[in-house]
């Protein structure tokens, strides 16, 4: 067998990925859920961004699906220590839902349908940075992965990309979500290791 072997030439092989310190490359894409995957009829899904107090802006199905969608390709990286590449998404920028929305607020708290909540701060979600996406690999996105929709916030640990999201709260201070509050890392980089609370 020849040093190069015929089907790697031009191809994003292993030894020229950079991945974060203590992930491995997968192609599979595993599922990842902390309880049932909830179903939400459309006809019933909405999404409401809200500050503790008031509803700031509020989406039905079909008004979220009329703002205008992005369609992204990016690296996603689990705490569980799998990384998969070059995954392509559908889905609305954070921009967009916070066009309207003038908020001093640093912190933001997604909740999903099923009870799931990640806490993520809000200039990690802005400019180009997130996003709620309802399509991967040009299908809609199936239920065990997060559809309707979920977040996808693909620069910190994949546990922060909510899955099934149906709002989330504008907060002045930091609090901790599901994972967080059971050990994860309150920020979550993979680039910085930041797996537990004790890691920098
Ligand atoms: N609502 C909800 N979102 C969730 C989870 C969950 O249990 N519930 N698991 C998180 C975790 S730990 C990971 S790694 C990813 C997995 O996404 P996947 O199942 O599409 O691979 O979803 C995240 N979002
Ligand atoms: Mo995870």
């Amino acid at each position: 067998m020849g040093i190069i072997s015929r089907g790697f030439s031009g191809r994003r092989t292993p030894t020229d990925v950079k991945l974060p310190p203590g992930q491995y490359l997968t192609t599979d894409f595993p599922v990842l859920s902390a309880g049932p995957t909830p179903h939400v009829p459309l006809e019933k899904w909405e999404f409401v961004i809200d500050d503790g107090k008031n509803v700031l802006r509020r989406w039905d199905w079909k008004s979220f699906r009329n703002l205008p969608s992005e369609t992204v390709t990016v690296d996603l990286h689990c705490v569980t220590r799998w990384s998969k590449l070059g995954t392509p998404w559908e889905g609305v920028s954070l921009d967009t839902l916070f066009t309207d929305i003038a908020t001093d607020a640093s912190y933001t708290l997604f909740h999903s349908y099923g009870d799931y909540t990640t806490n993520v701060p809000l200039k990690e979600l802005l400019n180009k940075q997130g996003w709620i996406a309802f399509r991967y690999d040009a299908q809609d996105l199936a239920p065990e992965h997060g559809g309707p929709a979920r977040l996808l916030v693909p620069h910190l640990y994949l546990w922060k990309s909510a899955k099934w999201v149906r709002g989330m709260t504008l907060m002045q201070e930091d609090k901790a979500g599901f994972w967080e509050g059971l050990g994860y890392h309150i920020y979550g980089d993979p680039w910085q290791e930041q797996r537990y609370s004790g890691d920098r």
